[in-house]
């Protein structure tokens, strides 16, 4: 039976995405000729679902992005740490115990969890190849590469869709191109992204930014750009002058608020004694153990931040 299908997804994400197109094909192999919609969701102060009314009649699902306590959210997969905005919401999907909200932080990417879940409970078996997106979203997600030079290199397909959805392109662009990742190749559809040749000269110059503005603070890679846009940079680019620094805090002027960042540093020899996802979450933000993001509405509040931030991974 065709329905309408309404895929919310984690956006500028390219697990996000990759996530999306999953989902759709899932849907799509039950229910034929279903139309979909898609609705990227971002971090922010506020609950992500506050001002959210969803269609009980469509079949509304919801991926690597935070639990939605909304009854009619049917579907809901994610692998974030902070994936529940408060204890409430964890509460209720302890609760519910609903076998299709599907939840595991121990799973790289969540293209990988809704492949293989999706597959031991439910019998999907997908028509199309999603090997290669599985790969590249564990790989990107996880920040998974050999030296910071390969993070910020914008050669291979998968790593140009990344780059292309962290510069927010339009909801129209991103609602056709997920429509083709469950069809073509990586390969292909690096080649229909709108603008990003110039994106990629971007790159290079932000790298040569950072280059010449991070600065070393103690173990942390601290960085600041207030330039439009700014977080749209890979934040693996801040170890690019600091290969060696267990840390980094980067911090970026972005629609009205702060957008800080927060990471560990993958190709750092030291072991990880903290969970940067945890940090962001006391401060409002959200992330995994490795990497994480919180928002301010002042430089002021997101520079106190900074501060303690810095010291605390100075002392871990
Ligand atoms: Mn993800």
């Amino acid at each position: 039976m065709a329905k309408n299908c309404h895929i919310y997804y984690h956006a500028h994400c390219f697990d996000g995405v990759s996530s999306a197109a999953v989902m759709a094909n899932f849907l799509a192999s039950r229910f034929a000729n279903s139309d979909f919609q898609f609705t990227g969701l971002g971090y922010s102060l506020e609950h992500p679902y506050k001002n959210l009314v969803l269609d009980p009649d469509c079949v509304n699902a919801c991926v690597d992005f935070r639990f939605c306590p909304d009854k009619d959210m049917h579907w809901w997969i994610d692998h974030h740490i902070s994936a529940f905005f408060s204890p409430e919401d964890q509460s209720l999907f302890e609760e519910r115990k609903d076998p299709q909200h599907i939840f595991d932080p121990t799973i790289r990417s969540c293209v990988e969890l809704i492949l293989s879940r999706l597959a031991s409970d439910y019998q999907y078996e997908p028509n199309f190849k999603f090997a290669e997106f599985m790969r590249w979203a564990a790989k990107i997600d996880s920040a998974d590469f050999s030296s910071p030079h390969e993070a910020v290199d914008l050669s291979p397909p998968a790593m140009k869709l990344a780059a292309w959805l962290r510069s927010k392109p339009c909801n129209e662009h991103v609602d056709k191109i997920i429509r083709q990742l469950g069809h073509q190749s990586l390969e292909h559809v690096s080649r229909l992204l709108p603008g990003i040749k110039e994106i990629c000269k971007k790159q290079t110059t932000m790298v040569s930014e950072v280059r010449q503005k991070a600065e070393l603070r103690g173990n942390v890679v601290v960085y600041h750009d207030s330039s439009e846009n700014a977080d749209t940079i890979n934040k693996l680019a801040l170890y690019v002058p600091f290969p060696e620094a267990p840390f980094s805090v980067g911090s970026y002027v972005s629609e009205g608020e702060v957008k800080v960042s927060v990471g560990y540093n993958p190709w750092s020899k030291g072991i990880c004694g903290i969970n940067i996802g945890t940090i962001c979450q006391s401060y409002g933000g959200g992330g995994h153990p490795y990497v994480g993001g919180i928002s301010f509405a002042t430089p002021e509040l997101a520079s106190v931040a900074i501060n303690e931030i810095v010291t605390l991974l100075n002392n871990s």
